[in-house]
């Protein structure tokens, strides 16, 4: 099992290579340039220095996330060329540099949304909430101040302070896309990069919306089974594929994960795998990883990654806030390195299992 870690950088985490190095079974991070804004084209010698640095610690780069895509090219806009333009010469880069598996999002103006970065539990730990009713409460021009402040100084993967401060032209690009246009925008996306991406072997792996529906009147494509097909026929190479993150795809509880796994063998790049407790109707907080501490079978989900053969890389995925770790909402080291040695665990007995069958 290829397991790794989130890593946002030297600078931009709380957590080290060091600390990671030593979570039994991490053998690589999942990593970005996370000062390069969207739509520019990484430098090679910035990558050569990132490899360098990871390998320095016995690790490997199993693969980046994200290289965000411009809004230019989300919205269709005349200029999107360029930014395409831009994103191919980006994979090049990592082409070249032996870097295969590139996760993004084609979420419109918002990557993944909470209500609370800080809920707490009564085992005295806080998690990340979602509530729909306090979302139809707030305002979307300020909901990037909401996330700010509770995100502990750090910033939020996809809350570019950079870039929201734009929030109400990027809400007027999208006034006339709906879902139909979100889409050819995106198959045109696709399209364009995967000779670039079939070239080098790039796994694009894109990133289920967060929550698995539409928020604040903007579009969201890419919420279940039915929506990924589509994409995958539309797009139909094997490097057009998608991040398994099991979290945001069960935000809605009509996706049954294990059936989404099994039905897109062979089109699953990367792997998110974490848990959620569903309190409500569009209201569910996230917990930690083990089955029991939330409302996901993550025994059933592992063995469904198991039979379909995944061998891409794996990540624990957002953990709750334990033991007074003041890290980034989500991503501290202590919870995910508990749900890194759960996932070890279950892998383990679901290879012995159907080994001695
Ligand atoms: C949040 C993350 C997302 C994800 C992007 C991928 O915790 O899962 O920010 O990285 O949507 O582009």
């Amino acid at each position: 099992m290829k397991l790794s870690l989130r890593w946002f950088g030297t600078g931009h985490d709380s957590v080290t290579l060091e600390q990671i190095r030593q979570i039994p079974g991490v053998k690589g991070v999942i990593t970005t340039l996370y000062d390069i804004p969207a739509g520019d084209v990484w430098p090679i010698e910035r990558i050569r220095a990132l490899k360098e640095e990871v390998e320095g610690y016995g690790l490997k780069i199993f693969g980046i996330e994200s290289v965000n895509v411009h809004d230019a090219i989300k919205a269709g806009l005349p200029d999107r060329d360029k930014y395409i333009e831009n994103y191919i010469k980006t994979l090049e880069v990592l082409g070249v540099s032996g870097i295969d598996v590139v996760c993004y999002n084609f979420m419109p103006v918002f990557d993944w949304v909470r209500s609370d970065l800080a809920k707490p539990r009564e085992d005295g730990s806080t998690v990340l909430s979602y509530d729909q009713e306090i979302i139809d409460r707030i305002d979307p021009m300020k909901i990037f101040k909401a996330m700010d402040s509770g995100s502990n100084g750090f910033v939020l993967p996809g809350w570019e302070p950079e870039r929201l401060a734009h929030i109400k032209e990027l809400f007027e690009l999208y006034s006339d896309i709906d879902n139909k246009k979100l889409f050819d925008n995106m198959v045109y996306f696709l399209k364009a990069i995967m000779p670039i991406c079939e070239k080098y072997g790039i796994k694009m792996a894109v990133h289920p919306d967060d929550p698995a529906w539409p928020i604040f009147g903007l579009p969201r494509i890419v919420t279940n089974l039915e929506n990924l097909e589509r994409l995958f026929e539309a797009v139909d190479s094997p490097c057009n594929g998608v991040t398994l993150c099991t979290g945001s795809l069960a935000s809605n509880p009509e996706n049954d994960i294990p059936e989404i796994v099994r039905a897109l063998k062979g089109r699953i790049h990367f792997a998110h795998v974490r848990n959620l407790k569903y309190i409500g109707t569009r209201k569910f907080d996230e917990s930690a990883h083990l089955s029991a501490d939330g409302s996901l079978d993550m025994f059933e989900i592992m063995k469904a990654f198991y039979d379909i053969g995944f061998d891409g890389p794996f990540r624990p995925d957002h953990g709750r806030a334990i033991w007074g770790e003041k890290g980034m909402p989500g991503y501290g080291l202590f919870d995910r390195a508990l749900g890194a040695a759960y996932l070890n665990g279950l892998w383990e007995a679901i290879t012995k299992m159907e080994k001695g069958k």
